[in-house]
């Protein structure tokens, strides 16, 4: 039981696994990992997919061809896809200031070139998403950055990246990943909210959507869940980072259900149960303190946890005594329109209604929320 097979469609980031554990106050605490090692070991242990950055392929290998070679040969070997690319915007001191939105024009100019160039092999590879974080869009002083001048070069970026894939005929749908800091004082598109605005500012918005990550909506003390449920509202879910995060502090990404297990079930309930279709995709951190056996055990934690968290979404809702809860709750009542078939606001007129009744009826939500957690805990 809980062991995952393709069908699960579990990926995870070669950044993820091959993080060397660097951190702003110490160094690498393991060795850089071989990409195609990587892909045997994530297969082994049941993933269906593997997504990159174009600099992670070149971890142990520095020759690009090389290292694509190598790389392909994994897949093939293995059976792994690539639902997912990116492109590394973040770690070479040219980006300092940006890619998209930097000062500098030029560094604009090489940004776009780096995701075109890495655009080129993820349609190669099959990829359908290409995700976009713009970690280091942002400032640390007001003063530096015009952000109304920044948002209208973010939107010349996408619309001319695209124009390009248009052009070439590819496959692919661009994904946002807001984040509201780190390594920025504050990134631009800090949350989902932010990031579905900027969307219908596109020349082409049906090409573009979400990749919200766990972490950084609660880095923000927002609620996943719900900006989850709004993305997916919106046709705009598609693709999104699982991981696990304690509240506001520092982007942990711990395994998935590792930090706020509550909100991970009821996301993992949503996903099931909502209309997402997507990969599940993880980006955590194996933490500082773990060798390579550790870096394995974490990265088969976070499927394991989703199927568990599966397991007892389904057992919430198989449950009568919660459909009568939900009920008693009127759960259901939200989803019927305020408004009959043919009414119209005149008719919110002829209702005989008691504000003081109604103000004296409870909600239930304490059984309820009970119940979810008892089912969480496995009590049920
Ligand atoms: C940083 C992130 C990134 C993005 C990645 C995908 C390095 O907090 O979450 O991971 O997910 O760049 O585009
Ligand atoms: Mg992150
Ligand atoms: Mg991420
Ligand atoms: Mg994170």
């Amino acid at each position: 039981m809980f062991e995952p097979t393709r069908d699960d469609r579990f990926s995870f980031g070669l950044w993820t696994v091959g993080w060397q554990a660097r951190d702003p106050f110490g160094d690498a605490t393991r060795p850089p990992l071989d990409p195609a090692e990587s892909v045997h070991k994530l297969a082994e242990l049941g993933a269906w997919g593997v997504t990159f950055h174009d600099d992670d392929l070149l971890a142990t290998e520095p020759d690009r061809d090389k290292a694509v070679a190598a790389f392909r040969r994994a897949l093939e070997a293995t059976g792994l896809v690539v639902p997912m690319a990116t492109t590394n915007l973040f770690t070479h001191p040219v980006f300092k200031d940006g890619a998209f939105t930097s000062n500098d024009r030029d560094v604009r100019r090489y940004a776009l070139r780096k995701v075109m160039r890495n655009l080129d092999l993820a349609a190669e590879l099959g990829a359908r998403t290409y995700v976009c974080w713009g970690g280091r869009e942002g400032a640390e002083t007001d003063a530096a950055k015009d952000v109304r001048a920044a948002l209208d070069r973010f939107k010349e970026a996408l619309d001319i990246l695209c124009g390009y894939v248009l052009d070439k005929g590819y496959d692919i749908r661009f994904a946002l990943e807001p984040k509201p800091n780190e390594p920025r004082g504050d990134i631009l598109l800090p949350t989902i909210g932010h990031a579905l605005a900027l969307i219908g500012e596109l020349e082409h918005p049906e090409m573009v959507g979400l990749n919200p990550e766990v972490g950084h909506e609660q880095m923000a003390g927002l609620n996943f869940v719900h900006g989850a449920a709004q993305a997916l509202w919106h046709g705009k879910l598609f693709h999104l980072d699982l991981n696990g995060q304690h509240g506001i502090k520092y982007d942990q990404d711990l395994v998935f259900g590792h930090g706020d297990v509550k909100s991970a079930f009821f996301l993992v309930d949503l996903l099931e149960n909502g209309g997402y279709d997507g990969p599940r995709h993880f980006d955590y951190k194996p933490t500082r303190t773990e060798d390579i056996d550790g870096v394995w055990a974490s990265a088969a934690a976070n499927m394991r946890t989703y199927l568990i968290l599966k397991e007892r979404a389904a057992a919430f809702r198989a449950d009568p005594e919660v459909a009568e809860a939900l009920a008693a709750s009127r759960v259901d009542q939200l989803a019927v329109p305020t408004l009959a078939p043919g009414e119209t606001y005149e008719d919110l007129a002829k209702d005989d209604f008691d504000p003081e009744e109604a103000g004296r009826r409870g909600y239930h939500y304490a059984r309820l929320d009970q119940l979810a957690v008892e089912h969480l805990l496995g009590a049920r």
